[in-house]
């Protein structure tokens, strides 16, 4: 049967439309896998939340991509329509629509959107390798929406098909007109009684699409957002690929050298494209594909193209003679200070690996890319003699601030293990050495830290008066603030190293109480403080033991009775609770203005006081408000420290 022969010129109801009962039979099997698929909608999508509600788009797109990466199409249109539909549009092939040799009586384009993992694989031709959502298939976003629109243009014709509720046809797939062009549509409405939210957000899907087109060099991809007070549109398309994009990674900071390096190859079955250019900062930057998913894992690629750079870079600094004989080779770290890279592989069976599947297992992929990583990255570093250079030249000064920075961290440690307990001066220790009740106060200033003190239980409690506004960690280099006083009596006084060295186990104190005034000073320090906790001590905040005090902003008398306040918030609590109206409140400038007697019963004591325990819920999130601390944007850190309340669990103690 000719395949435009197979699917229906009208609605005559002949052959394999909804009144024939061979037509039901089979497709009530079918509606069983996609039901399937509606029962368990996790297994597929991950979640019915908001990212598997994009998981559909995704799916959809990566089936157009394919067609691109198989040399098919070359524009993708992706649009959320006003009527809460995405439609995704392709000049592709067309999905084929002759009758299926398994399915009789089915179309092709029918088995693909109602038979699980019968994505774009079957037929064997053209199709090298498949994207898809590790390869779901787009019979799950039709199980998974309350309906959907398919519109293939192939062979001369037009045919279309709907399906309702979770996949069913309405009919067969119809040649509805002639048509001189070739591509898919397929527009779905996600289903309602299946997902918590089917908006969906434009951004999400914006950034995803600017990597594919990233990932495709010369695809353009067509974003439109048509809903109701969005109309937004935006067209992406890089001639240079992956090159394109390390560009605009390095474009904010300051590109080591001019030319981004790049190259192409096939080895063992699988592609492999990376790009890479140096810039003059400190932090490494290699982001890696699979199939156009990324592995923010890494996994074999990564490790095979961080193996021939290191050993590439130092065997042609060697020949150059920038690295001397007596110079100690270049380390991975040293290398790759500074790298902005990408490296894209795709290949016929992916194996999504780690914690969140997002690490590339498959091994033969390491040793294809150390290949072509070490043939490639030499033959431009040849050509490219003058990048080269200030490349291994910065890698040298990293090498060289590697050891500085380990000399100054053992020279902490020797200073503990030489002076006294090897603890700080101005640290007033506590009695006890049970870690399940001890609890140490970083106090700012010595008038304050005089008043908590004398307020303290000297049996658990432990003061640490620190000067002033402590270095700005994030943009200090490491050897430089380790040779900082403040930061060296931190280190000390918690007593279990910083860094890479940090050893949680190791900690003097049960609880690690920042404790600052409740004005914007305080503030300020406080912020800094978790900067250097978040980035020297990670483990310390991730196993709960940073706790902020909570010092009272104003005290007034109620009834006779001293009542504190801690916030404006609060104080107006307190007036609006009170009958007489007219209270007077006292504001405390500082901690030190408080009697001892007050700072014990409003901040210090266990028995009357509100601790915040400072929680990171992910690390992921931990290094999101990283990101933010690091920047130079103060406006960005202000509105961390106001942000920072609902990251923040409040625990009654
Ligand atoms: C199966 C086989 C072929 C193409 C496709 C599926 C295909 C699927 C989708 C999904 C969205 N857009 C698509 N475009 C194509 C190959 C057909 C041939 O060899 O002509």
């Amino acid at each position: 049967m000719l395949m435009a022969d197979m699917a229906r010129e009208s609605d005559d109801g002949r052959g394999g439309g909804p009144d024939d009962p061979s037509y039901d039979a089979s497709a009530i099997t079918v509606l069983e896998g996609l039901e399937a698929v509606r029962k368990r909608p996790g297994m597929y999508i991950g979640s019915t939340g908001a990212s598997g509600l994009h998981h559909l788009v995704w799916e959809v797109v990566d089936n157009s991509v394919d067609e691109a990466m198989a040399g098919q199409c070359t524009r993708i249109d992706v649009t959320l329509l006003a009527n809460g539909a995405c439609r995704v549009s392709d000049d592709g092939r067309g999905i084929p629509v002759g009758e299926h040799a398994q399915y009789p009586g089915k179309s092709a384009a029918e088995v693909v959107l109602t038979v699980l993992h019968a994505g774009g694989k079957f037929g064997g031709s053209g199709y090298k390798v498949s994207g898809g959502l590790h390869g779901v298939g787009v019979s799950v976003v039709n199980a998974l929406s309350s309906k959907l629109e398919l519109e293939i243009h192939r062979e001369k014709g037009c045919f279309t098909q709907t399906f309702r509720n979770g996949g069913t046809p309405t009919g067969p797939l119809t040649k509805v007109s002639r048509s001189s062009r070739r591509g898919t549509t397929v527009t779905f409405w996600p289903d309602e009684t299946i997902f918590e939210t089917v908006e969906f957000d434009r951004r999400t899907i914006t950034e995803r699409l600017q990597i594919s087109a990233y990932l495709n060099k010369g695809l353009t991809i067509v974003f439109r957002d048509e809903r109701p007070g969005h109309d937004f549109e935006e067209e992406y398309r890089y001639s240079g690929g992956i090159a394109d994009l390390v560009a605009h990674l390095n474009h904010a900071k300051e590109p080591l050298h001019r030319t981004v390096g790049a190259f192409t190859t096939e080895l063992e079955g699988a592609e492999i494209d990376v790009a890479f250019q140096w810039n003059t900062g400190y932090y490494e930057g290699i982001h890696s594909y699979a199939n156009g998913i990324a592995t923010g894992e890494g996994g074999a690629h990564e490790e095979g193209f961080k193996k021939a750079l290191t050993g590439v870079v130092n065997k042609w600094a060697r020949a150059r003679g920038i690295l001397k004989e007596k110079d100690d080779n270049l380390q991975g770290e040293d290398v790759r200070e500074g790298l902005t890279a990408i490296i894209s592989v795709r290949l016929a069976d992916p194996q999504f690996e780690g914690q969140t599947k997002a690490k590339l297992g498959n091994t033969f992929v390491k040793g294809a890319v150390e290949k072509a990583t070490n043939e490639h990255l030499l033959i431009w570093l040849d050509g490219h003699v003058a990048e080269g250079k200030v490349i291994a030249q910065k890698g040298q000064k990293a090498a060289q601030a590697r050891s500085a920075a380990k000399k100054a961290r053992e020279l902490i440690r020797r200073k503990s293990a030489l002076d006294g307990a090897g603890l700080p001066g101005k640290l007033t220790d506590c009695a006890s050495r049970d870690t399940a009740s001890t609890e140490v106060f970083i106090v700012e200033g010595d008038s304050a830290g005089g008043s908590a003190k004398e307020a303290r239980d000297p049996k658990f409690q432990a003061i640490l008066p620190i000067k002033g506004k402590i270095l700005n960690v994030e943009r200090a280099t490491f050897e430089k603030m380790l040779k900082n006083t403040e930061i060296q009596n931190l280190v000390t006084a918690v007593g279990a190293g910083i860094g890479d060295d940090f050893d949680v186990t190791k900690i003097r104190y049960g609880k690690v109480v920042l404790l600052a005034d409740a004005d914007v000073d305080g503030g300020h320090i406080r912020t800094l403080l978790l900067t250097f906790f978040f980035r020297q001590m990670r483990p310390l905040v991730e196993h709960g033991h940073l706790y902020l005090a909570q010092p009272p902003l104003y005290s007034t008398i109620v009834g006779g009775k001293k009542v504190y306040v801690r916030d404006d918030r609060e104080r107006n609590r307190v007036v609006g609770a009170h009958k007489g109206k007219a209270l007077e409140f006292q504001r405390f400038k500082g901690l030190g203005e408080m009697n001892p007697g007050e700072l014990r019963e409003t901040t210090m004591s266990p028995e009357s006081r509100t601790l915040i325990r400072v929680t990171v819920e992910q690390a992921a999130i931990a290094d999101d408000v990283m990101g933010i601390l690091m920047g130079d944007s103060v406006e960005a850190r202000k509105e961390f420290i106001q942000r920072n309340a609902s990251d923040v669990r409040f625990l009654d103690i």
